[in-house]
């Protein structure tokens, strides 16, 4: 998979260059190519951006600028141009999932106050927003994307296929997680993971998810895939938290 990310801050990606993204594009697994904006201004100070026509406060990233960086990259049948914006679609992980199947990615990333909206009608991208707050740049959200679409290409990480599709998938948060020491601070490991019973792990696992999504964030109970044991158990802690 290829990204491919227009910015004027190419300096402020170093940290998707660590860790699990970071060994995946040393192995070739995952591109990440930074296009500096900067590069394509054809002004003799190498200026990108100019006052709004109208008045108001700030700066707006110059359309022919934008236009010749976006030009200057290569697309196929299977590229995807993304705006990232407070404007945007909210980046869930059902659309993260659908950015997965695209093998390259455009990311255009605004500053300042933004770029003209005429080439942004120009290039007609999708518009993705990583949620309802005000960042000073599309750079954060940039990481946010590849950081979340990369998990799903094939060897970025080490767990077996079927892992995401019998936990991830189902909408519910995660069951609670231990390692040693057996006792900290007087708290225990619960019992039964210690018991090497594989089915009551899992069946264990399974009611922290849903104890846990129930108390924390009870909204996505309306669209997790839960079989009738699931409803059984939720109906039970309606019951007792009543
Ligand atoms: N931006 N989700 C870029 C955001 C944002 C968001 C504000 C994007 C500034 C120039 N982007 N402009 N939230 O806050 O995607």
């Amino acid at each position: 998979m290829k990204f491919d990310v227009l910015t004027l801050f190419p300096e402020m990606f170093e940290p998707i260059k660590s860790s699990i993204i970071g060994r995946a594009t040393k192995s070739n697994i995952l591109e990440i190519n930074l296009v500096n904006i900067r590069d394509f201004s054809e002004d003799k100070h190498g200026h990108v951006d100019d006052t709004p026509y109208g008045g108001g406060a700030g700066m707006l990233i110059k359309p022919d600028v934008v236009y010749r960086a976006y030009n200057s990259i290569e697309k196929t049948d299977n590229t995807k141009v993304i705006y990232l914006t407070p404007q945007g679609n909210k980046l869930t992980q059902s659309k993260v999932e659908g950015l997965a199947k695209f093998n390259h990615l455009v990311l255009l990333c605004g500053h300042y106050e933004g770029i003209d909206d005429r080439v942004i009608q120009k290039i007609a991208p999708e518009e993705i927003s990583i949620g309802d707050y005000v960042l000073t740049g599309g750079e954060l959200p940039s990481m946010v994307l590849i950081d979340s679409v990369s998990r799903y290409v094939a060897g970025v990480l080490n767990k077996d296929s079927t892992y995401q599709e019998s936990f991830e998938g189902d909408g519910l948060l995660e069951y609670p997680q231990y390692t040693k020491p057996e006792e900290f601070e007087g708290m225990k490991v619960p019992e039964v993971l210690l018991s090497g019973h594989h089915a009551n792990i899992e069946k264990w696992r399974r009611k922290k998810a849903i104890e846990n999504t129930y108390k924390k964030r009870p909204e996505l109970l309306e669209n997790a895939k839960l079989t009738r044991e699931d409803k059984n158990y939720l109906e039970e802690l309606k019951f007792k938290n009543n």
